[in-house]
């Protein structure tokens, strides 16, 4: 009777633990890795200008998806990074923009027309 409760308690553990406990190491992998690096994406997004506060050397686009850095259509505030990027730019312009996102915080780097 020992033996077949062990086998039992084997095979359920073996049965419901290891899908579980792998997502939980692969996840808590991915954890760590967030946590001693930061993590840097790029990506170019299509949108337009909305607001343009040349002083702070910010923007607000209201913006198509940008799969690469895994953001939906969504209006946003960036700095721009140089504040002189924004020259010429107007609010109602449709522009394409670079932007680098470190650790969720976004940066455009370049804006064309
Ligand atoms: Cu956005």
């Amino acid at each position: 009777m020992r033996y077949i409760c062990l086998a039992v308690a084997a095979v359920v553990l073996s049965g419901c633990n290891p899908a579980p406990s792998q997502e939980g190491a692969h996840g808590g992998m991915e954890m760590s890795t967030v946590s001693q690096a930061a993590v840097v994406k790029t990506g170019t997004g299509t949108g337009v200008v909305k607001a343009i506060d040349a002083k702070a050397g910010t923007v607000t686009i209201d913006h198509e998806p940008i799969a690469a850095v895994g953001w939906g259509a969504m209006t946003m505030n960036f700095p721009v990074t140089p504040p002189s990027l924004l020259d010429g730019v107007v609010a109602g312009q449709t522009v394409t923009f670079d932007v680098t996102v470190t650790d969720n915080k976004p940066v455009i780097t370049g804006i064309r027309k």
